[in-house]
């Protein structure tokens, strides 16, 4: 019944076409339909429609090739969406005709319409590229509430395919949750129909506010945050809707410091930690919050110590040469007042910040970022009581503590 005109010499004009046109597909390539019949001259009706099922993101491509009465400006091959809306057509102005969308996962329909005095017989073909083969994201993902997570700790998907007429997958999010101050690696690889200026990465709250970002502006591409214990999101976001590909965010965690000696929130002196051992182990610089517009950073740590009458306080300070080289970040030693005794700038480690002639009482040793991150040892020294074990390194103790 199909290419009954000329069967032999239409049909194998086809097969060479379809043999070509499957050697231009990656091998990720399936068929999602094929489709063929024959319009009538003259008698309704006006068009054939085709379910579609897409089953994961990626760019459908039709190919349709038609008798000689059907190459027309008037006849149509249309993709459409569940409801039977018009997403896109092409005009069948030759044949083989092609029509390539991006589609979401999902129902669609394939139409050929024609008016009736054009006529004959039709095949379309429907073949899917995936968009990313190796996707983990579970859509609909596209606000906080219904955020993926991080399963290998990867992000991968794909964003800005068409889910129904005037209505495409804009917005992809994720979330994951640290214990402690971290260093986050992300290693972004991006399609290149999604590489823009307008395709924007950004670390959000748990409240949603964007405390980051950056762009997916590069067929590959790294971005480190530097991050306090939470839960934080990563979001997608699609500004140009022409833009549409696969993505994988592959994200390497690492832990400032190993045990740290800090219990956070140590900010003021009121809540400093008290000093538990000679040996400190730190960090300062993590981001942890954006509401509004205003940012919460860790800038201050805290630590008390009691000292002996008469006694010194001395803290040395070896840490991260992101934390360094200038003369914004400090350690001081305190007084009860919150008053500076001594300070010294973190601009080369290590530095040793020291006070004599204490009265006995409670001191601090503050740490102060205004710019950078790290992790930090403080070894203090002097004539320093620690709770339980006395003295440290007192020429007036007997007891030389280890930790
Ligand atoms: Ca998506
Ligand atoms: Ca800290
Ligand atoms: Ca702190």
């Amino acid at each position: 019944m199909l290419w009954n005109a000329k069967p032999k010499c239409k049909l194998s004009a086809v097969l060479l076409c379809l043999i070509l046109l499957g050697g231009a597909f990656p091998a990720g390539a399936q068929e999602l339909g094929d489709w063929s019949g024959t319009f009538i001259n003259g008698a309704e009706p006006g068009y054939h429609e085709y379910p579609m099922t897409v089953p994961m993101d990626g760019t459908v491509v039709i190919d349709t090739t038609v008798a000689s009465t059907l190459v027309s400006q008037y006849v149509s091959v249309s993709v459409r969406d569940a409801a039977d809306e018009s997403i896109t057509f092409t005009y069948l102005l030759s044949s083989p005709a092609t029509l390539s969308v991006p589609l979401a996962a999902g129902s669609f329909f394939v139409r050929i319409s024609r008016p009736l005095d054009n006529y004959g017989s039709y095949r379309m073909v429907a073949n899917l590229t995936p968009a990313n083969p190796g996707a983990t994201e579970v859509e609909n993902n596209d606000d906080i509430t219904a955020a993926g997570s991080n399963p290998g700790n990867l992000f991968a998907g794909a964003i800005g395919y068409i889910r129904a007429k005037d209505t495409l997958d804009l917005y992809d999010y994720y979330g994951f949750t640290l214990t402690q101050d971290t260093k986050v690696h992300f290693d972004l690889t991006t399609a290149d129909t999604l590489t823009s200026f307008n395709t924007v990465l950004s670390l959000r709250s748990a409240g949603d506010v964007s405390m980051t970002y950056t762009y997916l502006s590069a067929l590959s591409k790294t971005w480190d945050v530097h991050l306090a214990p939470g839960t934080y999101y990563v979001q997608l976001y699609i500004a140009d809707w022409s833009k549409y590909g696969g993505y994988t965010i592959a994200t390497t965690t690492t832990p400032a410091v190993a045990n740290s000696s800090e219990t956070e929130n140590n900010d003021t002196l009121a809540a400093a930690n008290p000093l538990q051992s000679k040996t400190l182990f730190g960090s300062i610089g993590y981001y942890r919050d954006k509401i509004g517009s205003s940012e919460y950073w860790d800038n201050f740590d805290y630590f008390s110590c009691q000292v002996a009458q008469g006694g010194t306080l001395s803290a040395e300070i070896l840490f991260d040469a992101s934390l360094g080289g200038g003369f914004n970040n400090t350690i001081s030693i305190r007084n009860g007042d919150n008053t500076s005794l001594n300070y010294e700038y973190l601009s080369s480690s290590p530095k040793t910040v020291t006070v004599n002639n204490l009265d006995a009482g409670t001191y601090y040793i503050r740490v102060y970022r205004a710019t950078g991150y790290g992790a930090y040892q403080i070894n203090v020294s002097g004539n320093v009581i620690i709770p339980g074990k006395g003295l440290v390194g007192s020429a007036i103790s007997p007891l030389l503590l280890g930790d």
